[in-house]
């Protein structure tokens, strides 16, 4: 039997393990990705585990997320990285050079090839015809230091793609259209594949606003064929040579098939606050928007701008509102200005930002409280824009820009103009200056990190204890993101390469007086969370499982995780558990204290046990999922701790 395009990466990189989904298997990582906001960690976690020189084809450190430099903090943390990048063996991506994702494609991504990256949308290079996939920052240091990476055997979901895409609707109104179809955790598990006669129409830069919203799906991955497009792509960014094919054989199948027909789609919107919460733009039409936003990873392409650009081309926005423009590279940058897109945008009335992540994670462009703000981002969870109850909107730069012009959200299709054409560059620019080689090994090995006053060493893990007794600080319900767990934003962010100021920030979008409840118990034995159901959605980012491990956190009992969220919190050796029978969620209250007893035994003798509710005559039945090299790491505390002991041996 044949295999698809998923199989034959897996196959290629399968270190440990079978094939069969569901179980564990080991893959060898070629290349990583870090960027700043979850790359300082890595490169902590490299020092703590005593790191010489990265073992991958090649590793890079981006750093665009923590770009404002309101006080010395993040320029601080950038130097640092730069040192690390050096003293390690990786690329180092300058402040201002763009989006990892699209830069890691327009540099770095080669077909065939696995990629590992600390930051979520990481899957977005599945575009290029690579296994991508998105894991917490000590995931990607262990894969730095040549060891596998451990993961769930993923089912392969086949999208085939037919037809062709209407006037006023592209690429990000087919990831929508998939996420209206299956929600935030429709995805868990699988690696979605996108073939068929339909891809002729998606350009490597539409692929990678599909691919990079597999995220949202909650899917371990997403790939595309590497085809003639790939190689137009990378003929074009000057690396025709790293080109491969690679495509399903003829017979391959999958394990789960679905059709998208490109020419019925219509322009679609998530609503707030979450990317699964899809409809069809014309059903909110005439909402009134403060903030129209274009840029992220999300829609990170030359076109995506200069559709937006030829859009508001000699017309006015609306008063009073923000349309802000954040380009994703500097690359691209040059282009926009060079072919008179940026003009267009600023005669219209936009403002323009540096290229980076920006007000994606909310550093910078924080919407003002109760306003509407439409955005191209991947995602519009609680709290994530900076402003604590905000209201974001998500849909493609063609929805973004009319809705600009009319300061309310439009259905493109009512504007009584046609649909621009835009031609993508016969020759855009490639501009490498602010992506600086690896450092030879010789000369790598005398540099010194340079740790500003804000970088805190990772303090030391406990081991698992045999008996626990521990109160639920916080009962919480269905997908609780990341963003919620540990809040991202400007105030927040500065904090990354410091776990014990950052823990303050914990659950504050969900509860405020946890950090000093944790705190308060903290060196009595810690406490548990309760969850629903997709705990843990979204980014990757691990202080999410390790700030409230350090405020204490021993068990998370929930209905289901989201993947990297589970992960995390397993490397940092907290008990993720699931109720076996869900309706059990409803007996926890928060209060309730939890009694576990004999549990290296127990979690070694089987999956399911019993945990005892203290004082109410209660039991509740739990499961872990854990390998038995997840055990392990979970006994000594964590997975520095375990590095260290194998070190040792
Ligand atoms: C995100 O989109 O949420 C981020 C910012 O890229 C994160 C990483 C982070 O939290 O720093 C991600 O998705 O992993």
């Amino acid at each position: 039997m044949g295999y698809n395009v998923a199989q034959k990466l897996i196959k290629d990189h399968l270190v440990e393990g079978k094939m069969d989904p569901g179980a564990e298997i080991g893959l060898k990582i070629d290349q990583t990705l870090t960027q700043d906001a979850t790359g300082t960690m890595v490169m902590l976690e490299l020092e703590a585990m005593g790191i010489d020189r990265a073992k991958t084809e090649a590793s890079a450190q981006y750093v665009d997320h923590n770009l404002i430099q309101e006080d010395s903090k993040n320029p601080d943390d950038h130097l640092f990285l730069e040192s690390a990048a050096e003293r390690f063996g990786l690329y180092f991506s300058r402040p201002g050079n763009g989006v990892s994702h699209p830069v890691h494609m327009q540099r770095l991504a080669r077909p065939g090839r696995t990629l590992l990256g600390s930051d979520s949308h990481t899957c977005a290079n599945g575009c290029m015809g690579m296994l991508a996939i998105g894991a917490g920052g000590i995931d990607v240091a262990m894969a730095i230091a040549g060891e596998p990476f451990y993961v769930k055997m993923p089912k392969v979901w086949g999208v085939k793609v037919t037809g062709e895409l209407p006037d006023w609707v592209s690429a990000k109104d087919a990831i929508l259209e998939m996420l209206r179809r299956h929600g935030v955790k429709g995805g868990v598990n699988h690696i979605f594949e996108y073939y068929g006669p339909g891809l002729k129409e998606l350009t490597a830069m539409d692929r990678h606003v599909i691919a990079n919203m597999g995220a949202e799906l909650g899917a371990t991955a997403t790939v595309f064929p590497s085809d003639e497009e790939t190689k137009r792509y990378m003929k074009l960014q000057g690396r025709e040579d790293e080109w491969i094919e690679l495509k399903a054989d003829q017979d391959a199948t999958y394990d789960v098939e679905e059709e998208i027909n490109l020419s019925e789609l219509v322009p679609m919107i998530a609503k707030p606050s979450s990317p699964g919460n899809v409809v069809p733009v014309n059903e909110v039409a005439g909402e009134p928007i403060y903030q129209s936003y274009i840029g992220s990873s999300a829609n990170p392409g030359f076109r995506d701008f200069a559709i937006a650009s030829k859009i508001v081309e000699g017309r006015q926005i609306a008063d009073g509102l923000s349309f802000d423009l954040n380009p994703t590279s500097r690359q691209m940058l040059i282009d926009l200005s060079q072919q008179g897109h940026i003009a267009n945008f600023l005669q219209a009335g936009a403002r323009l930002h540096q290229a980076g992540c920006n007000g994606c994670i909310g550093m910078g462009q924080a919407p003002a409280t109760g306003r509407n703000s439409l955005r191209t981002t991947p995602r519009n969870f609680p709290g994530r824009s900076g402003t604590k109850e905000d209201s974001v909107f998500l849909c493609s730069p063609e929805v973004a820009a009319v809705s600009a012009l009319t300061g309310m959200i439009t259905d493109p299709r009512t504007m009584d103009f046609d649909y621009p054409k835009v031609q993508e560059l016969e020759q855009p620019t490639v501009d490498t200056q602010l992506l600086e080689e690896p450092l030879p090994k010789e000369k790598a090995q005398q540099v010194d990190l340079v740790k500003g006053p804000n970088i805190a060493s990772i303090p030391k893990m406990n081991e698992l204890p045999n008996d626990m007794e521990v109160p639920v600080l916080l009962k919480m319900g269905d997908n609780i993101s990341t963003d919620e767990i540990l809040a991202g934003g400007a105030r927040v962010l500065p904090y990354r390469s410091n776990l014990p100021e950052i823990a303050k920030f914990t659950f504050e979008i969900v509860d405020e007086s946890y950090y000093d409840r944790a705190m308060d118990i903290k060196d009595q034995g810690g406490h548990a969370v309760v969850g629903g159901a997709n705990y843990g959605q979204g980014s990757s980012r691990e202080h999410a499982a390790l700030a409230p491990k350090y405020l204490g956190l021993r068990v998370a009992i929930v209905k289901d995780f989201a993947r990297i969220h589970w992960q995390n919190l397993a490397n940092f050796g907290v008990l993720p558990l699931v109720f076996v029978n869900e309706s059990d969620h409803e007996e926890l209250e928060q209060g309730d204290v939890l009694q576990l007893k004999d549990l290296r035994k127990k979690i070694h003798e089987g999956n399911e046990f019993m945990i005892e509710v203290k004082g109410k005559d209660k039991q509740i039945k739990v499961r872990h999922d854990l390998s038995e090299r997840q055990i392990e790491i979970m006994e000594s505390g964590g997975i520095i701790n375990w590095v260290k002991d194998r070190l040792r041996q």
